[in-house]
């Protein structure tokens, strides 16, 4: 009798569980045309922490201490995060005649697949914060946290999403040396990292679908306009990543409006003809951020909410986007 009751029971159970594994099977079913969402959570501490790691160094200025050992744990991160990692050691020439001593550091998830999105951001420091109102500062190098770790550290967390929750996309995390010892007037004279790396990529012709730029995304009240190279060059991705932030909800930080011209990163990867935006804090009257190249780009710049917003769409735009 005790065994017949359970086995009842257990008929039961089975019977219920192939119940709702039908009902979830309806709602998944291709015929209605639901996208197989992932839903992933962007960790704003960690993305934080991983800004607050960077500034910890001491200011990445190529030819420093500091940029050699925030190259090696750039490095050692991205491994640990299962992204097979290339770094391209180059000698750059600025425009002041200093010879650079570059890496671009490349991590590749899925490197076998032949659509790829590219994901990147400047990992060095500028040498002088020559905006800062102080003139007493204009000689010292910057903290750059949110110039240059802030994208750095979302595409890091990125990184860490990626390691726990595999994806079957071809993505590569890319951080470029030396776009910040540049000099006003001189477009040339920045971003000498990526156009390095646009000219002789890791891999012969490699060439990615997209690539999105992510240059100062830390800022407190962030907003972001469609800078203005990327809605002329590659209008229809600008539309997707927008899109995807207003339907996640922080359509307040991503607004519809073009914007300025940001002479950046972005502009390499278009000059050889690679569809590149750049989600860059950047006023059409008011310009950068106020602690841009100053002594205020330290951790106080940063907000954990505007680094939620900006990772958490681009997380969304790789698991939620169906070709
Ligand atoms: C120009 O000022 C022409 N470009 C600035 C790009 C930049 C500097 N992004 C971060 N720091
Ligand atoms: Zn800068």
């Amino acid at each position: 009798m005790k065994i017949k009751t359970f086995s009842i029971i257990s008929l039961l159970c089975v019977l219920l569980a192939c119940g709702s594994q039908r009902n979830e099977n309806k709602q998944t079913g291709s015929n209605e045309q639901t996208t197989t969402k992932m839903s992933i959570d962007f960790n704003a501490d960690s993305a934080y922490d991983y800004i607050n790691r960077q500034v910890l160094f001491g200011p990445r200025v190529p030819n420093t201490e500091s940029h050699r050992n925030c190259r090696e744990w750039l490095i050692s991160e991205l491994t640990r995060h299962g992204a097979s990692v290339t770094r391209q050691d180059v000698k750059l020439t600025a425009f002041d005649g200093t010879k650079l001593d570059a890496t671009n550091i490349i991590g590749s998830f899925n490197p076998e697949v032949s659509d790829r999105l590219l994901l990147l951001a400047h990992w060095d420091c500028r040498p002088w914060a020559d905006a800062d109102p102080d003139p007493a500062n204009h000689k010292k190098p910057v903290d750059g946290a949110n110039d240059g770790a802030s994208g750095v550290g979302v595409l890091l967390e990125i990184a860490r999403q990626i390691g726990k929750n595999a994806t079957d996309k071809g993505i590569d995390i890319l951080f470029v040396d030396a776009e910040d010892w540049g000099t006003d007037g001189d477009d040339e004279s920045w971003a000498l990292g990526s156009r390095h790396f646009a000219n002789n990529p890791h891999q012969p012709g490699y060439r990615p679908q997209q690539a999105i730029l992510l240059d100062m995304v830390g800022g407190h009240n962030a907003k972001f306009h469609k800078e203005y190279f990327s809605i002329q060059n590659a209008p229809s991705l600008v539309d997707k990543v927008w899109s995807v932030a207003a339907q996640s909800g922080y359509e307040n930080y991503f607004l519809p409006e073009i914007g300025g011209a940001v002479t950046d990163d972005h502009v390499e990867l278009l000059k050889v003809g690679i569809p590149a935006i750049n989600i860059i804090e950047f006023h059409p009257t008011n310009g950068f951020n106020p602690t841009w190249h100053t002594t205020n780009d330290n951790m106080t710049a940063i907000s954990k909410e505007t680094l939620k917003a900006v990772g958490q769409t681009v997380i969304n735009y790789i698991y939620e986007q169906s070709e």
